[in-house]
């Protein structure tokens, strides 16, 4: 009795979960983050209300006027269906799955703290320059 009335709760809830969430591939997962750090010089991977991230945007940004169109990817990963997986490979590639995860160069630069002090030390502009993201 309790059965019949379970069930098709259950199959209406196991159908609208694989409709709704589309669930990339360890390999799409692995290309996704791969390909962002390839093409562009700056990429961050990023949660839109982490103040660590905040940290990273200030120090990235306080260079806009000088930076190469199209050189810095903010790629916000909060609401993406795989999160928790592009932060394992993350950290699998970086030894650390906090956000933000900065990459300059096609290296790992660092996290939010990272960022702020290699842009007090003028660190984060010499390798903003390196990279090519800055003209
Ligand atoms: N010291 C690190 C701290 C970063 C951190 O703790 N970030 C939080 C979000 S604000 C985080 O990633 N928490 C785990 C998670 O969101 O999965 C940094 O400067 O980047």
């Amino acid at each position: 009795m309790l059965n019949r009335a379970i069930r098709p709760i259950y199959i209406t809830a196991q159908r609208f979960q694989s409709q709704a969430v589309q669930k990339m591939t360890r390999q799409d997962v692995k290309e996704f983050v791969d390909s962002n750090i390839a093409k562009y010089p700056v990429a961050v991977f990023s949660k839109s209300y982490c103040p660590f991230c905040h940290k990273a945007k200030s120090a990235l940004e306080s260079f806009k006027e000088k930076y190469q169109p199209g050189s810095l990817e903010w790629v916000e990963i909060e609401k993406h269906p795989d999160v928790q997986e592009i932060q394992d490979y993350l950290n699998e590639l970086t030894g650390g799955r906090t956000v933000p995860r900065v990459f300059i160069g096609g290296k790992f630069f660092g996290g939010g703290d990272d960022t702020e002090k290699a842009w007090k030390t003028g660190e984060l502009e010499k390798r903003l320059k390196e990279s090519g993201a800055l003209l």
